[in-house]
């Protein structure tokens, strides 16, 4: 059977209505939507339309305040605070960004904390969200115990996304996210649907052993990427994105939750630089040194991040997004399910 294809709006639409169906008000359901089209729409499957299955089962078992409203501190400085109230991150991030945005700009630096939000979503919407402003940016969150630290066995980090954007005049950002564990969670669970074994040293059983068994990798522990190297940095967005912004680390997040079926609920650490004002007063501008940097590394035949990503949003803005006839199938049976 052949691919079904939506425009961007369409399907974000489509999304927003299955959430809204479920009970979600329209700014929480439109946020969601959003995010999870985006990532149909730059080939980022793992968290794409797959994804709805959980965010509605976490919905359904009251994990998420289906009303919730973010809300922005009034504080001054260079710290801003949105309480997500128990909704998703995406809302939260919305109301945030704007104002840390400019407080980076009027400041050099700002930082967004972003509490009590579950969050299912990759990082790079909200670093595009920056670099489209000219500044540099961070972001992180913890997850929920999946992930063994490095001369461990047992699950006790999450699988921590990290990304960085770096904005450019003439180009589409440099932007990489990823998950500090060999892969995402969500990949495994793609293996797991397909009956595709796991490419070797992403994971453990229960007992310890190294599996290429999605499913016994998911009832086990998954593995930091890079060795002792990724473990620290798990271990580090943890104490950032976790301890210091007063929110729940992944082991804590799990506790919360009690199983794996659902989406985890916890803070998310976001820091904006202006690359102009840290480098005011010395020789060369920040841009210009970036560009040679970039020109340096793909002039040696590789490509940087995201550029694999911005490729397919070229193509799914200009031919649609792709979805196969098992994908339409799923999208038609969640858009009948209604509040329970
Ligand atoms: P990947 O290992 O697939 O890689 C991600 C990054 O590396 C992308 O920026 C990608 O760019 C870049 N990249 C891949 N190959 C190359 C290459 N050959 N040269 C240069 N750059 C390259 O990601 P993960 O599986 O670790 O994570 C996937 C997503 O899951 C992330 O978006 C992450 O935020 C999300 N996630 C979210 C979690 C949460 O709790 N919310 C938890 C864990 C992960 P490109 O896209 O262009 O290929
Ligand atoms: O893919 O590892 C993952 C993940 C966990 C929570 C959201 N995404």
């Amino acid at each position: 059977m052949s691919d079904t294809i939506l425009t961007f709006d369409a399907l974000t639409e489509r999304v927003s209505r299955i959430f809204q169906r479920a009970g979600l008000s329209a700014l929480q359901s439109d946020a969601v939507a959003r995010t999870i089209a985006a990532g149909e729409r730059d080939a980022c499957k793992s968290h794409g339309i797959y994804r709805i299955d959980g965010c509605l089962r976490t919905v359904k078992a009251g994990m998420v305040t289906r009303d919730a409203v973010p809300e922005l501190a009034p504080e001054d400085g260079a710290i801003l605070r949105v309480a997500a109230h128990g909704g998703f991150a995406n809302a939260a991030f919305e109301l945030g960004a704007p104002e840390l945005a400019r407080r980076a700009k009027e400041l050099g630096l700002a930082a967004l904390v972003i509490n009590d939000c579950t969050h299912f979503a990759a990082l790079w919407p909200e670093i595009e969200a920056l670099t489209s402003h000219g500044l540099a940016a961070m972001a992180m969150c913890p997850s929920y115990s999946t992930v063994a630290p490095t001369g461990g066995n047992e699950a006790l980090m999450g699988t921590n996304p990290f990304a960085f954007g770096w904005p450019r005049e003439s180009a589409d950002p440099y932007v990489f996210d990823f998950a500090t564990s060999v892969a995402a969670r969500g990949e495994i669970e793609l293996h797991r649907r397909a009956g595709t074994p796991l490419p070797e040293g992403w994971a453990v059983d229960s007992d310890g052993n190294p599996t290429t068994d999605p499913e016994a990798a998911l009832n086990g522990a998954m593995l930091p990427f890079g060795g002792h190297k990724g473990s620290a940095i798990a271990t580090m967005i943890e104490l950032l994105a976790g301890a210091m912004i007063g929110d729940l680390t992944s082991r804590e997040a799990l506790d919360r939750l009690g199983d794996f079926t659902m989406l985890p609920a916890h803070g998310e650490l976001i820091l904006a630089f202006d690359p102009a004002r840290f480098s005011a007063g010395r020789e060369g501008s920040a841009m210009a040194r970036a560009e040679t940097l970039f020109d340096a590394i793909t002039g040696q035949g590789a490509r940087l991040p995201s550029q694999r990503r911005f490729a397919a949003r070229r193509k799914a803005m200009e031919k649609g997004i792709a979805l196969s006839a098992e994908e339409i199938a799923h999208l038609g049976r969640l858009e009948e399910l209604g509040l329970d």
